[in-house]
């Protein structure tokens, strides 16, 4: 197994408390879905290597250092400082309930805050597994549009969407960097 890559990025996954954020996170990296998740204390983070194709006959190795941040208000005084250096990030919302895309917005604002400035982000609408649903696809592509961020739906339950959003973003980043330098 080779640790070598080309790319590393911090990546925050960020959201309301039981979004899912710890279920998305434990998909991409570990490929499961449990349902026994201790609820996230303060922070915590996960490796994973991405290979993100270039062209036809090319891909490059991107390491991503995914933050996984508790959504919980008695955290909010610690969230900045793990916010910190992040390349990019990875908003989460939960489809049954709306108060949790209703404030999206205020999760967008801290984490700018926090950074310095804007950062390339995915917006999530999880849980689409669920019969419940109620923040429909249009309302989330709208919001997504508005800010200039790509819009996927997931379930980290049946897997739906996870790879995607972690390839969408290291491809943004990759290319981000590439221009920079
Ligand atoms: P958080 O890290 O954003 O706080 P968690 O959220 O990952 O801890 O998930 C909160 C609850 O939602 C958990 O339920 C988890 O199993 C469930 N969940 C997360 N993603 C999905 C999904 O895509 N579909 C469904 N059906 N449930 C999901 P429990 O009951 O374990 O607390
Ligand atoms: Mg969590």
């Amino acid at each position: 197994m080779s640790s070598s890559y080309d790319f590393l990025f911090k990546v925050v996954v960020l959201g309301e408390g039981a979004v899912g954020k710890t279920a998305v996170v434990t998909r991409f990296s570990h490929g499961f879905f449990r349902t026994d998740y201790k609820t996230t204390i303060g922070s915590q983070f996960a490796v994973k290597n991405i290979d993100i194709r270039t062209s036809a006959s090319e891909s490059v190795t991107v390491k991503l250092q995914i933050w996984d941040v508790a959504g919980q208000s008695r955290f909010q005084i610690l969230r900045p400082m793990y916010y910190r250096g992040s390349s990019g990030g990875v908003l989460v919302y939960d489809v049954s309930r709306r108060r949790t895309f209703i404030v999206l917005e205020e999760w967008l604002e801290e984490l700018f805050k926090a950074v310095g400035k804007k950062i390339p982000l995915v917006l999530v609408a999880n849980k689409t597994d669920l019969p419940d649903r109620v923040v429909e696809p249009s309302e989330g592509k709208e919001f997504a549009e508005k800010h200039n961020m790509p819009y996927i739906e997931s379930s980290a339950k049946t897997g739906e969407g996870i790879v995607d959003i972690f390839d969408n973003l290291g491809r943004t980043l990759v290319q981000k960097r590439s221009h920079e330098n």
